[in-house]
Order: C-alpha cells, then sequence, then structure tokens
C-alpha cells in the first residue's frame, strides 16, 4: 500500500510513495482477513480511520450510542462466526462499548473491541490527557483477551491474536487498544504489507476423543426417557444438518433453548418446547449441545428437574463447562459439528428408537399445551393483549420464516418466545444469557446487514426505549426493518400508582405514547396499531415495502405481570407495605 494525503507524517512525494502508516495497516489487515463491516461510532481519534476504511471498501456504520454497535457487533459474530468488529473513541465511547463486549463474552460470541485511546506516557503518569483512561486495564476482566499495539509494525500481529482469541475455543469479546499515536506512525510500506497476518483455521476444529464419544452412546443408550437441549452454542456452530440427522435418526424429543429456536422447525414432531416442564421433570438422560446449566436451565437441579434421577451427557467446545453445577456423566469436548458427526458415526444404522411411551407422552403433552394456547392467540382486541397481538405475529414469521425476530422485553419476550415458531436456524435473536435489555435496534442493524433479510423486532416498550435513537440509523441506512413496540405504558404494565408522592410510579412511562412518531421524524414509516388486524396488516407491508417502519402497538396497559415468567427472582421484602 502507498501512503496517500491523509498521511500526516508524510511529506515529500518520494516518502510517500513506498510508505504507510498506521490507519492503512489497520484497514489492510482487516481486509486481509475479511472483516469488511465495522460498527461504531467517530470521534477523537478514530473519525479518520472511518473515513480512510470507508474509502477503501469497507462499509462502516455509524451509530448513535456505542452500545448499539456493540450489540450489533456481538450478534454480527453470532450470525457469521466471523469477529463482529465494534469501534469506538476513548474513555467514554470505549466505556460505552464495554457492555456489549461483556455481553458478548457472557454469550460466547466472537467480537472484537477496537477502540482508540489516549497517549500511554500520559495515561500511566495520570497527568490528566484527553479522555485520559488506562482503557486495556479496565477491559481485561471483561472479556476473553485484551492486547495493545504500540508500534505499527505490530498492528498485523495485534489483530491476527485479537482474531483467534475471539474465535478459537468458546468464542468471546476481545478488546484492542489503539493509542492515537499509533494512527498516525509511518512505515515502509513493503514491510507494512508483510507484517500483515492472514489468519488460517482461526477456530480449528476440535475432535472429540472416541473414548468419549462411545461413553455418551452408553449413557444415551441406557436411557428410558432420553432428552436432547439445544443451546445457542448449537445455533452459532452451524452443524445444522448434523445436528438435525442427530435428532431425527434417534427419535429423541429435543427442547431448543430461546436462541436456539427454530435449528429444527419448532412444528417438527419431536420438538418439546411446548412441553418444557414435563420433560425437564421426567427425562433421565440430557444431552445438552451448546446448552450450559446455568439459570436458564435452573442449574440442573431442583424442583424444575424433579425427582427423576438425571444423567446427563455434556457437548461442549469448553473443558471446563462439565461438572459446572452438576455431575456430567458423560462429558464430550470438542466442537458441535465434529461432536455429532462422531456420535452420529457411532450410533450407526441400527440405533433402536427412542421409547414409543416417552416419545408419546411428550407428544400429548405437547398437543395439550398447544391447544390449550391456540383460542387466546385468536382475539382481536382492542387494546390489544399479549397473545392477541401475538398470534398476529406468529403467523407472519409462518408465513415468511426467513426473516429474522429480534425480541426483548419482559412479557414481551417470554410470551413471544412461546408463541412465535422459528422453522429455520439462527432467525431469533434475542436479551441472552443476561436477559440484557438495549440488544434491540443493535441486534435489528446488523440482522439487516449481516444477511441481508427482513428483520422483525419484537419490542416492549421499556426495552426498545434503550436503544430507540437508532431508529435514525435504520432509517440512515435505509435498513428493512420493522420494529414492533408493545406499548403497555411501561416496565411490565402501566397500570403501577406511587402512593406516596405525586412523582408517577418507578415502573410506568407516559401514557398513550406514540413512538410511530420517532420513526416518522427521520423519514421511515410510522404505524399506530390498535387491534392484532390492523398490526398484522401494518406488519406485512413493511416486510413487503421493506422500509423502516415503526408500529406502536397499543397494549392495554393492565396486561403483563411483574418480571414475565421470571418473577420469582425477585427478592422480596417482609417490611414492604402494601
Ligand atoms: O411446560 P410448561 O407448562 O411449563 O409451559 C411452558 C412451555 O411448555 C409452554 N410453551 C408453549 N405452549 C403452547 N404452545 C407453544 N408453542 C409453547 N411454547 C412453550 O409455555 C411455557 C413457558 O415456556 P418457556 O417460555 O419455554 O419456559 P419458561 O418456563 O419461561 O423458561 C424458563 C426460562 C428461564 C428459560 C425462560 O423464562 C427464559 O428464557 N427467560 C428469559 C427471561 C429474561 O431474560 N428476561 C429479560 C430480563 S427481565 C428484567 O430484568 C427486565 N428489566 C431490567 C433490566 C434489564 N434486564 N437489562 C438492563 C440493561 N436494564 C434493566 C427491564 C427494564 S425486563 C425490563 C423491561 C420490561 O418492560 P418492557 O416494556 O420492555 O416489556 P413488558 O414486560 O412487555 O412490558
Ligand atoms: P443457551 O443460553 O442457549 O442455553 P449457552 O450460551 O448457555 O446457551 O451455552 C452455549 C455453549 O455453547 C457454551 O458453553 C459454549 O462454550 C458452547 N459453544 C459455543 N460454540 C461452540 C462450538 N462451536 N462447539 C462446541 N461448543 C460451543
Ligand atoms: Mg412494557
Amino acid at each position: 500500500m502507498t501512503a496517500t494525503k491523509e498521511k500526516p507524517a508524510a511529506t515529500t512525494a518520494e516518502q510517500t510513495q513506498d510508505l504507510t502508516d498506521g490507519f492503512h495497516l489497520v484497514i489492510d489487515a482487516l481486509k486481509l482477513n475479511g472483516l469488511t463491516t465495522i460498527y461504531g461510532v467517530p470521534g477523537i481519534p478514530i473519525t479518520d480511520f472511518g473515513r480512510m476504511a470507508q474509502a477503501a471498501g469497507v462499509r462502516v456504520l455509524s451509530f448513535r450510542h456505542e452500545q448499539n454497535a456493540g450489540y450489533a457487533a456481538a450478534i454480527a459474530g453470532f450470525l457469521t462466526k466471523k469477529p463482529g468488529i465494534c469501534l469506538t473513541v476513548s474513555a467514554p465511547g470505549f466505556l460505552n462499548g464495554l457492555t456489549a463486549l461483556a455481553h458478548a463474552t457472557t454469550n460466547c460470541f466472537p467480537m472484537i473491541l477496537i477502540s482508540g485511546s489516549s497517549e500511554r506516557e500520559i495515561v500511566d503518569l495520570q497527568q490528566g490527557d484527553y479522555e485520559e483512561m488506562d482503557q486495556l486495564a479496565i477491559a481485561k476482566p471483561l472479556c476473553k483477551a485484551a492486547f495493545r499495539v504500540l508500534h505499527a509494525a505490530d498492528i498485523g500481529i495485534g489483530l491476527a491474536r485479537a482474531i483467534r482469541a475471539a474465535l478459537s475455543g468458546r468464542p468471546g469479546g476481545v478488546y484492542l487498544d489503539l493509542p492515537a499515536k499509533l494512527f498516525g506512525q509511518i512505515m515502509n510500506a513493503e514491510a507494512g504489507r508483510k507484517s500483515l497476518v492472514k489468519v488460517i483455521d482461526a477456530a480449528p476444529a476440535q475432535i472429540p476423543a472416541p473414548d468419549a464419544v462411545k461413553r455418551a452412546l452408553d449413557v444415551l443408550k441406557s436411557a428410558k426417557r432420553p432428552l436432547i437441549i439445544l443451546g445457542k452454542g448449537a445455533a452459532y456452530a452451524q452443524a445444522d444438518d448434523a445436528i438435525r440427522a442427530l435428532v431425527e435418526n434417534s427419535g429423541i424429543p429435543f427442547l431448543p433453548m430461546s436462541m436456539a429456536k427454530g435449528l429444527l422447525p419448532d412444528t417438527h414432531p419431536q420438538c418439546a418446547g411446548a412441553a418444557r416442564s414435563t420433560v425437564l421433570k421426567d427425562s433421565d438422560v440430557v444431552m445438552l449441545i451448546g446448552a450450559r446449566l446455568n439459570w436458564l436451565l435452573s442449574y440442573g437441579k431442583g424442583k424444575t428437574w424433579g425427582d427423576v434421577p438425571k444423567k446427563f451427557i455434556q457437548i461442549d467446545i469448553e473443558p471446563k463447562e462439565m461438572d459446572s453445577n452438576v455431575e456430567i456423566a458423560a462429558p464430550v469436548v470438542g466442537d458441535i459439528g465434529s461432536c455429532v458427526s462422531a456420535l452420529l458415526e457411532g450410533m450407526g444404522t441400527k440405533w433402536p428408537a427412542a421409547p414409543a411411551d416417552w416419545t408419546g407422552a411428550v407428544k400429548a403433552k405437547r398437543e395439550e399445551n398447544v391447544a390449550k394456547m391456540a383460542p387466546r392467540l385468536m382475539n382481536n382486541n382492542s387494546p390489544m393483549d399479549y397473545h392477541g397481538a401475538l398470534g398476529a405475529l406468529r403467523t407472519i414469521i409462518k408465513e415468511r420464516p426467513d426473516a429474522i425476530l429480534v425480541n426483548e422485553g419482559a412479557n414481551t419476550l417470554d410470551l413471544a418466545r412461546g408463541v412465535i415458531d422459528m422453522y429455520k436456524p439462527r432467525k431469533r435473536l434475542d436479551v441472552g444469557t443476561w436477559g440484557v435489555m438495549g440488544i434491540g435496534m443493535g441486534s435489528a442493524i446488523a440482522a439487516a446487514v449481516e444477511t441481508g433479510k427482513p428483520v422483525l423486532a419484537v419490542e416492549g416498550d421499556s426495552a426498545f426505549g434503550f436503544s430507540g435513537m437508532e431508529v435514525e440509523t435504520i432509517c440512515r441506512y435505509n435498513l428493512p426493518v420493522c420494529v414492533v413496540v408493545f406499548n403497555n405504558d411501561g416496565i411490565y404494565r402501566g397500570t403501577d400508582v406511587n402512593t406516596a408522592g405525586s412523582d408517577p410510579a418507578t415502573t410506568v412511562f407516559v401514557k398513550g405514547a406514540r413512538y410511530d412518531k420517532m420513526m416518522e421524524a427521520f423519514g421511515g414509516v410510522g404505524v399506530n396499531a390498535t387491534t392484532p388486524d390492523e398490526l398484522k396488516r401494518a406488519v406485512n407491508e413493511a416486510m413487503d415495502s421493506g422500509r423502516p417502519t415503526l408500529i406502536n402497538a397499543v397494549l392495554d396497559p393492565a396486561a403483563g405481570s411483574e418480571s414475565g415468567r421470571i418473577g420469582n427472582l425477585n427478592p422480596q421484602s417482609v417490611l414492604r407495605k402494601k
């Protein structure tokens, strides 16, 4: 790469011909590794970097807040198996991006937060630099790895280390600290080119030990009531055909975790999503594929799991995950594609079908629950309740299985998860392991950018508020995103009253707010929908047109319960006056 006029240190024509600089080396290193989309917010010291990257053919999406850019990068990592790149300015921008980096790490999504930073000499002596902060030290405990590059000649290695750390083993978030001075450093262009590293085989196959595979098959064979739980690690692995073959060849009921919905269709005859409590309680052997026994699975013990003694088989790339909560009878450590293929091979063609009394019982429970819910989805009430509104959206996803569903909120999340069937892998993106409000618009933007598919974002009104300003970003890039805000005037409900004073209760918002006007303010389409029929019509129009749309879905403020389906996690005070 030859230097261009942006390079401040290059002064003569002779010098510029064979020089490069930090700006260009970072761009070239990203491109060399196929990382051609950046989500970020510009400012000192990375404004010019964004311009130059754009000029060099990198897609640079500018957000209104780094946290949303970070959530976009995190979910881009999940969708593509390449690290999503988030670019921030120093201290405050870096901190804004850090929540998303921690979220990516917690969820095992590969992401690299690249942040400009202030000058080491001044920061380390705490002499009060512009946006002074020891960013590397702060990032370290919140991500999988953190690196700083001080010399232009090390940019290639720095980025290679970041990519490998993000992708290999259990994926996660990586921090890359680039001090302002680095960008302007110049070096010989040829030497610069040679210093870049194309990362070969960043996530090498990790083949499970044959003993481990045999042990797992022995345990599985002994089962009378086997269950397969699919987690978002299984969705991330993109081993869709092998997983489907494992499920179908064994005939075992499967339970998808939230973001694994659609790996096999929720309408698949073996899907036990609608018989969740039954299969958790009554199963005797449980095979976890890319799912952890954390809070979302009640740690693998207690009331949720009932009295039937369980044996667990766990497939995971992270050896330390085994026995983290309960004993794992058959750990299978490796990447999901390799592990599932090895299991399939071991099962051969004569694997006994799962016991019919068990599969029959699961089917009966599922059908009972589906039948129980069906009439609630058909109402056309105004104001809407959750089931009426979700009944309309469920049909839309059924008719448009390629669309990506983004979902956050409390009731809006928990009820949509159950009501809206998914049909294809990696089409449901939500709050993840931490239950984060605010992933909505970042996820929607990245989903549209990375896949080119239409996106339906179903948002609680509180959840939407965390990233709502990004509707401008959606309009600016003219993305095919339809946002539906389930507006029940508040967090969980809009009916709380503060009996102790004139301030509103802590969980309620302005009554009758019109979120649709926000989208109109930026040239998108805004619709106020008061019935499920109106909602359905408006969403279909948005999905057909591909125009940025926000539908304010007017829900009954009394609809919803405290914390959705996880109200039990709220601590109770015996002293609280009712
Ligand atoms: O088997 P049983 O009988 O048990 O029945 C189950 C299934 O079998 C059945 N089912 C079905 N039946 C029929 N048909 C079908 N198709 C079907 N499918 C399933 O239904 C039941 C339930 O099934 P499910 O859902 O699978 O099972 P369950 O028991 O719920 O599973 C347990 C869990 C734990 C796995 C599941 O509940 C789960 O995944 N939960 C995730 C919960 C979560 O993460 N919530 C988000 C956090 S809540 C809270 O923290 C909020 N905050 C605070 C805050 C946060 N989070 N973040 C930040 C940055 N700041 C603050 C805030 C501010 S939520 C929130 C805003 C809320 O307000 P909004 O306005 O946004 O939202 P609204 O509430 O809508 O107003
Ligand atoms: P869920 O919330 O859906 O239950 P979790 O986030 O708890 O899922 O678990 C995902 C698991 O998947 C993590 O333990 C992670 O190590 C594992 N994982 C991620 N990618 C792979 C992969 N390619 N191969 C094997 N395991 C993986
Ligand atoms: Mg709400």
